[in-house]
């Protein structure tokens, strides 16, 4: 397979200034007519063809300056035109027609129809779907574009930027054209096409502007665009607000769409959203539906400016655009949560999904760094790796500078690259020359891949009066190569003293080792460092538990308490015992706690994930941590019954349902409190947890209650199961929760093992193959979210998993791919796991047909 490098970079031989399409819409033959002002590019040698893409297209036809042209190949990836007008030196026109066929396309990349109406995805590589172009980021195009389509069947014709007409042709059909003034690359392209209503509001910008906001979605769903709206208005005005960055366009559109593969896509001022994140009411969305909703509406809006108006060169750059926006959104989320307990729950949420994804591939096969050096199929890094680990190397970048710092280097970056695709290194450039500082040491956060380990040694001296830390620091032995180089890393600490005089300081580690001397220090202090977890780094720290002990009860950092929870919890569950009773004291006071966050004791009370649990192991045996895991949590559910029955009464939200941050905090220590009292006291509980099923007026409620149930194998989970489904038949986003929840079912005694519930539910008549959510609630929910189950002795869940990559593949290959990474670790699984694991990817590599997509991530999985 070709392997793309970074280091091959070169600029385009031709650029486009102007793009003209007329699009007529057919599900069966799509004609595309379109017409390109060519230039010279920035890397124009004389003579030189121009090397157009395009990919499961008919060829037409070709013209060069409105004469047909006969000297060009064609390939199945592209057009290669010769002969150009004058060696291609001046700009000269091409206009190209072709013919795509939406209806059978079933990989959502391109031109697509879902439901009867049409979208696009171009992100990364989905423009060649649609016509030969030059498809690339660093080629940026002012496009004008006219729709065309039978008026009956699709009423409404969006593309990007302004509309400019909209008129009657003949025979049923009609057109719109619009025109975008802002140059963009093509993977920003968007049109979308059917039967669809949109709520609207017009609100003022900064500038004193109108801007009209639309969110479209099919009519039914209407009542379910509000929180989604509201969303984007507060992030417009945030980014005014923190970045002084406005709204440049003078209509800004959402787009609900049921298939889609991602969560959701930037097209510049038409957005296209996977449902799941913008559809939401209070009886059928949870409240982590109403927070993703939120966070995803933002990073779309966010990357108005970074990643649209400032573009990556290449893919290699993705995090450049990618890294920065998370860590925008991450920042918006944490103000809305509206307290400063609030901002550490988020950061804690935030960090556990690093630690649980990222730090796994971060330590595998598909492991790179957040700006990757070499890809076979760009939709595979797509990652967590560039998302997260790229949002927490900007999020570095802030701690080192200070807010008011960041701000300034995000100033100079606009400044500077405005309507320009640019690279990593140019966003380090602009944040080391805003503050005069040196960032050559912190480029090694973007070219080496894993996670560094900092490991701490304290001393004390008593009768000096003098306390001493050394940190020194590795990249984890999977990844470190002879010539890796030490990172510029931030650690955030402070001495927790029992006359609490210490303040908070920032250690910056830039040797491979260092110490750091406290005076004057009249006792041995508690270590608090990583605070907020400045730094994305394994903190390799031998702490005893009682000072851990210490820090769970009272540090001031609100992530390094929740950490100390974690960690004590870990090496308990490793060691396979059960919660002593010191530890059980900490919980409880902390329950009991009035002052204290109910979101941040839901967290501090929910243990390491089970795929967390298995990175700190040689080799894994997934069933003994499960056990351990098991057992520690029945004990916390027995040994605070008492603590957890006041909770499920005093956590109750009367009134009318309210997605905020404060009620969610308390619904979710409601119903963790409901979940361990069915596992403490099942006959006592059940017909409680049934009553909250029915009597629920939201779906937060309801979805938690039912899912206790199921979890616990209680008897009265089939009938809730059975209702749920009768009751939201007709909406395929709770139904995907129904189908995910069974999935995603760990192993209970006495019932059947989930792998023949999933077997099961892939037959179901409401299963689609080709729906990218309704697959992933079946069948990724079980591979990736149910290990207990997935994980079993005999090797059949790895086989579920070879059939159903080798059945998803041909459908749709990035969905494929993502699924195919469930086996990446591998080879960290005991016997005879690891055995079971490697014989199934064997089995999908030996299939001749795979797309470069899952071939790439099965062979780097046994290379
Ligand atoms: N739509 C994806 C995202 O926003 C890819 N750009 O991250
Ligand atoms: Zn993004």
């Amino acid at each position: 397979p070709q392997s793309f490098r970074r280091l091959e970079y070169r600029p385009p031989n031709y650029t486009f200034t102007q793009v003209e399409l007329d699009i007529a819409l057919d599900p069966a033959r799509t004609i595309v007519k379109s017409r390109l002002e060519v230039l010279p590019g920035s890397g124009h040698e004389s003579g030189a063809p121009l090397v157009l893409q395009g990919y499961e297209l008919e060829f037409v036809s070709l013209r060069i300056n409105g004469e047909a042209h006969r000297q060009f190949e064609l390939t199945p990836e592209t057009l290669t035109i010769h002969a150009l007008p004058n060696e291609g030196k001046q700009a000269f026109i091409v206009e190209i027609i072709c013919v795509c066929v939406p209806e059978k396309n079933t990989s959502l990349m391109g031109l697509y129809v879902s439901n009867g109406n049409f979208f696009t995805q171009c992100e990364a590589e989905g423009f060649r779907k649609i016509t030969y172009f030059l498809d690339r980021p660093d080629v940026m195009a002012r496009y004008r574009v006219t729709l065309r389509a039978r008026e009956s069947e699709y009423p409404v014709l969006l593309s990007n930027g302004n509309l400019i007409s909209n008129e009657k042709l003949s025979n049923g059909w009609h057109s719109a054209v619009w025109e975008d003034p802002f140059p963009k690359p093509s993977y920003l392209f968007a049109l979308v096409a059917g039967k669809l209503e949109c709520i609207e509001e017009t609100i003022t910008t900064s500038s004193g502007a109108q801007k009209l906001l639309q969110i479209w979605v099919e009519p039914h769903d209407l009542k379910k665009t509000r929180h989604a709206m509201d969303s984007l208005i507060a992030s417009i005005h945030w980014d005014e607000k923190r970045y002084g960055l406005e709204l440049d366009l003078e209509r800004f559109m959402i787009v609900a769409v049921g298939d889609f593969n991602m969560g959701a896509m930037e097209n510049k001022g038409l957005n296209v959203f996977n449902t799941k994140y913008v559809l939401a009411q209070p009886e059928t969305a949870t409240d982590a539906d109403f927070a993703n909703i939120e966070s995803v509406v933002a990073h779309e809006y966010f990357h108005n400016w970074t990643g649209n108006r400032v573009t990556c060169r290449d893919w290699f750059q993705l995090s450049l655009k990618e890294g920065l926006t998370v860590f925008r959104d991450q920042e918006f989320s944490a103000d809305q949560m509206g307290s400063e307990s609030g901002r550490a729950v988020k950061r804690i949420e935030d960090v556990r999904l690093l630690r649980q994804l990222q730090f796994p591939e971060d330590a595998g096969p598909m492991a790179h760094p957040i700006r990757p050096d070499e890809y076979q199929e760009i939709n595979n890094f797509y990652t967590v790796t560039v998302y997260e680990k790229g949002a927490e190397v900007v999020r570095m970048y802030q701690t080192l500078l200070g807010v008011e710092g960041f701000r300034k280097g995000m100033d100079l970056y606009f400044l500077r690259h405005d309507g320009q695709a640019v690279t990593c290194d140019d966003f380090l450039a602009a944040m080391a020359d805003a503050n005069s500082r040196d960032f050559s040491q912190f480029k090694h956060w973007y070219s080496q891949a894993g996670t560094p380990h900092v490991k701490v040694e304290e001393s004390y001296d008593a009768g000096k009066k003098q306390y001493q830390i050394t940190l020194s620091q590795s990249l984890s032995v999977n990844t470190e190569s002879k010539d890796s180089q030490t990172f510029h890393i931030p650690l955030k600490m402070r001495l927790l003293t029992d006359a609490d005089d210490q303040v908070e300081t920032l250690l910056e580690l830039t040797q491979q080792q260092q110490t750091w001397t406290f005076d004057e220090l009249a006792s041995r202090p508690v270590l608090s460092i990583n605070r907020n977890f400045s730094a994305p780094i394994h903190l390799d720290f031998n702490q005893s538990e009682a000072d851990l002990l210490v820090m769970f009860s009272s540090d001031d950092d609100a992530f390094n308490r929740w950490e100390a929870g974690q960690k004590l919890a870990m090496q308990m569950i490793l060691g396979n015992r059960l919660p002593d009773p010191a530890l059980i004291t900490a919980y409880r006071n902390l329950l009991t706690d009035p002052d204290l966050d109910p979101a941040f004791k839901d967290l501090a009370l929910t243990l390491p994930a089970e795929t967390y649990l298995y990175e700190q192991c040689a080799s894994v045996d997934p069933q003994q941590i499960y056990a351990a895991r098991r057992a520690f949590r029945h004990a916390i559910a027995t040994e605070l019954r008492i603590e957890w029955a006041a909770l499920y009464q005093q956590m109750q939200t009367p009134g009318p349902f309210n997605p905020d941050a404060a009620s969610a905090g308390k619904r979710a220590l409601k119903n963790l409190a409901l979940s361990m009292l069915l596992d403490a006291d099942p006959i006592i509980w059940t017909p409680m947890a049934v009553n909250q099923y029915q009597k629920a007026d939201n779906m937060t409620d309801r979805y938690a209650a039912l899912a206790a149930l199921v979890i616990h194998g209680s008897k009265s989970a089939a009938a809730c199961l059975e209702d749920f489904y009768t009751r939201f038949a007709d909406d395929a986003l709770v139904i995907d929760k129904w189908f995910a929840l069974q999935s995603s079912r760990p192993p209970v005694a006495n019932a059947e093992s989930s792998l023949s519930d999933v077997k099961r539910l892939r037959e179901h008549e409401a299963f689609k193959m080709n729906n990218p959510n309704r697959v992933r609630s079946v069948i990724h929910a079980f591979c990736m979210n149910n290990p207990a189950s997935f994980h079993q002795v005999d090797g059949s869940g790895y086989a579920f998993w070879a059939e159903s990559v080798l059945a998803l593949d041909p459908i749709n290959p990035q969905v494929a791919a993502r699924l195919a990474r469930g086996l990446d670790r591998w080879r960290q699984f005991a016997k005879p796991y690891q055995d079971q694991m490697l014989s199934a990817l064997k089995q999908v590599n030996n299939c001749e047909t795979l797309s470069a997509d899952v071939k790439e991530v099965v062979s780097k999985a046994l290379g």
